[in-house]
């Protein structure tokens, strides 16, 4: 079957900018905020009216199509990723910047047909920064086409990385040494509590690597095809390719920084998605 991936590019930004306009209609007043997986992953009620909106926007239009949500996952739903067109999303990426008033927050809408990411969607909504790719045609923030550093030297880098929201002692210990690591090989370590705000800022040449252990695979859809279609590598931690189901994600600029990052680091296991 032939697909207009321009036409699903196209809805997917509006369905994002509609999101995004909900979650910033809810950013700047008080939020409702229950946990997850510990005290510190957090989820609030707009990350659920989000991902409903998305969700029957896109159903309408595109009735055959699969979904993997965020919170429809944590609500029950099998995570189930096959060949049929499935978009992959994250309502809210950045939930605990959401509920603290941190505007790196963004609405990540990515689609895989056969299993492979075609086109993916990151909108910041208090920002106003639209990034998006389609495979093999480049990738974009509002518009302006998207590089990755040339940074090629671990030592002259600025690695993106995150504490995560487990709190479990060995987990957060792991974590911690790895950015000891990382800090003393590079230019150090940046945070801004969202995966996909991390991704598309190694996609614009702010920064030149990121790496976690414990995202999902709606964090990274979406901004793993910005990242390659800027120019930029995406791997497993431990060096292999990646799996978007194995909760972890290693991209960078260039294959040798993301090469000795994996060298200096640990692996932290999480139950795959
Ligand atoms: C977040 C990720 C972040 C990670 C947090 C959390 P959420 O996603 O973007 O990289 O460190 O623990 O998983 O929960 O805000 O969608």
């Amino acid at each position: 079957m032939d697909h207009d991936l321009q036409d699903y590019l196209k809805t997917a930004v509006e369905v994002a900018r509609v999101a995004g306009n909900m979650v910033k209609k809810a950013y700047y007043v008080d939020k409702s905020v229950v946990t997850k997986e510990s005290f510190a992953d957090l989820v609030t009620e707009t990350d659920q009216a989000v991902e409903r909106k998305i969700i029957e926007s896109l159903e309408k239009k595109y009735p055959t199509h699969k979904f993997i949500g965020e919170e429809s996952v944590a609500e029950g739903k099998k995570c189930e990723w096959t060949d049929t067109p499935t978009w992959i999303i994250d309502p809210i990426d950045g939930t605990s910047n959401f509920v603290h008033s941190i505007p790196y927050n963004c609405v990540c809408i990515g689609l895989g047909i056969n299993r492979k990411i075609v086109l993916g969607v990151v909108f910041l909504p208090v920002t106003d920064q639209m990034y998006t790719a389609v495979k093999g045609q480049g990738a974009f923030c509002n518009d302006k086409r998207l590089s990755v550093s040339n940074t090629s030297d671990l030592k002259n880098a600025v690695v993106y990385t995150e504490a995560g929201n487990s709190r479990q002692p060995d987990t957060v210990l792991t974590k911690i040494e790895n950015m000891k690591n990382i800090v003393f090989a590079s230019h150090g370590i940046r945070c801004f509590g969202s995966a996909a705000v991390n991704m598309c800022m190694v996609a614009q040449g702010s920064g030149d690597a990121y790496i976690e252990y414990g995202i999902h695979v709606w964090d990274i859809a979406a901004a793993g095809i910005i990242v390659e279609e800027a120019g930029g590598v995406l791997m497993d931690p431990t060096g292999s390719e990646v799996d978007y189901l194995s909760r972890g994600i290693l991209c960078a600029s260039s294959a040798s920084v993301a090469t000795s990052i994996s060298k200096i680091i640990k692996p932290v296991e999480f139950e795959r998605d």
